[in-house]
């Protein structure tokens, strides 16, 4: 593990090829059941990136703003659990007693990025949370809290773990690109991030 800013820790590699694979094989699954969509922020623009959610909560954006809500706002279906292995994981890196109640899935197919910002929509700051990459690697870029502090930009590749914990919580942060090609994991190419946070 190394740290790279004050509460933003790295574990790379810390999923091997067959975590990567199993814990893939389990994703792709519960997106039959939720599937992946394209969210619009609340000014209407669409995002570049799909997502869907696993867990009791799921985060959405829509005209009406950013929230956690239960349900998948297309099927209306409530969200498909967290993998156990995710919990697994959330239970020896987090450093937090509870278990996340919410998991937000990432799609970067080519082209897809995400702009700068902070992720704020969680009752509780104090609590980290806990990003996993797989597929493509992403140029990563993390800033301070506010955001004119300075950026750094670093790799996330394919079983990458990351931490965000105290002074990195509020952390600016976005995806400026993904290297398409660079991992044959994901079907059809491109990236998954998953995120696990406790929202409430
Ligand atoms: C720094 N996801 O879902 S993961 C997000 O790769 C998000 O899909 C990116 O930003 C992605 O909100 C980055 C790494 C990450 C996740 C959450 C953070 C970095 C963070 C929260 C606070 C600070
Ligand atoms: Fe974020």
């Amino acid at each position: 593990m190394s740290q790279l800013s004050p509460g933003f820790d790295l574990w790379p590699g810390r999923l091997d090829a067959a975590a990567q694979a199993a814990l893939l094989a389990e994703v792709l699954t519960a997106i039959e059941a939720a599937p992946l969509y394209r969210p619009a922020t609340p000014r209407g623009r669409p995002m570049s990136v799909e997502m869907t959610n696993l867990g009791p909560l799921g985060w959405i954006t829509d005209a009406k703003g950013y929230r956690y809500e239960a349900r998948h706002p297309h099927t209306g279906r409530p969200w498909p659990p967290i993998p156990q292995a995710l919990l697994a994981l959330w239970a020896e890196l987090s450093g937090d007693a509870r278990p996340p109640d919410a998991c937000l899935v990432n799609l970067y197919r080519p082209g897809a990025r995400m702009a700068l910002h902070q992720d704020r929509d969680e009752a509780d700051f104090t609590v980290p949370v806990l990003s996993v990459s797989l597929g493509d690697t992403a140029v990563f870029r993390l800033g301070g809290t506010r955001r004119a502090d300075p950026t750094r930009s670093l790799k996330l590749a394919s079983g990458d773990v990351c931490r965000l914990a105290g002074p990195a919580r509020l952390a600016h942060h976005g995806i400026d690109r993904v290297l398409a090609g660079s991992s044959r994991l994901v079907p059809g190419g491109g990236r998954i991030n998953l995120t696990l946070r406790r929202a409430t």
